[in-house]
């Protein structure tokens, strides 16, 4: 038996996309259905994965276990793959990806609320308010701190569960055209050229017509590609 992953719009959803790379960026094998929110497939589709399901991202583990968050399908995967190189083996590196993972899952509630994940355009004109600026000034020193700390080239040296993490807020930095410092802006264009998410991106752009709930009231220009 083998993992069981329900995610929905791979345009749109920024805890499906993280739940998805758990298992991708590392190989882990899955079986993936999708369905689509803001219509009747969303709960119909929930309701046939589990009678207690909510939110996507959702698996159902070979050992039984119905994870209903992103954050313990994380841990999850960590543990059952401790060979796979979801977290770092260094104890000083692997303790820095924990809690990068852990202050992503909880935080920047105001550039997640502002710029949502919109993997089919990017936007011209958007203006940061305060409190996105604070939620961008933070991502920077996290990621400086990491990059400076482990090397490079992603936060904690390999790729691993904290690049998952913020896989999703890369793009919103560059879609939304937020101010990010060069180092920064590096680190963003390696998610963009990363395997696993240009599959994803790609397999999302033939879902079906956009989302409305998804559209600014902003002039489009295309995603960027790097
Ligand atoms: N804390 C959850 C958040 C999951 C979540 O909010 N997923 C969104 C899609 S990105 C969802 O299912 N929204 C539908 C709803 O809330 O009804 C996680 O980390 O997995």
């Amino acid at each position: 038996m083998t993992y069981e992953l329900l995610i929905a719009d791979k345009s749109y959803s920024s805890w499906s996309l993280r739940g998805w790379l758990c298992f991708a960026a590392f190989g882990i094998p899955v079986n993936v259905t999708s369905t689509r929110m803001y219509c009747d497939d969303f709960a119909r589709d929930l309701a046939a994965f589990s009678d207690t399901a909510r939110t996507v991202p959702l698996v159902k583990a070979p050992d039984g276990a119905l994870l209903t968050d992103s954050l313990a399908i994380a841990w999850a995967l960590a543990e059952a793959f401790p060979d796979k190189g979801l977290l770092p083996a260094d104890p000083g590196a692997r303790g820095d990806a924990l809690s990068l993972v852990a202050e992503m899952h909880s935080g920047f509630s105001a550039l997640r609320a502002a710029c949502p994940m919109n993997l089919r355009t990017g936007w011209t004109g958007f203006e940061p308010s305060a409190a996105v600026l604070a939620d961008i000034g933070r991502v920077e020193a996290l990621w400086a701190r990491a990059l400076g700390a482990h090397g490079g080239p992603w936060l904690c040296g390999a790729y691993s569960l904290a690049d998952v993490f913020f896989a999703p807020l890369a793009t919103r930095l560059v879609t939304y055209g937020l101010p990010v410092s060069e180092r920064a802006r590096a680190y963003v264009s390696r998610h963009l050229a990363h395997p696993r998410l240009v599959e994803w991106r790609k397999a999302g752009l033939d879902e079906g017509p956009d989302q409305p709930a998804y559209e600014m009231d902003l002039p489009r220009r295309e995603f960027p590609q790097s």
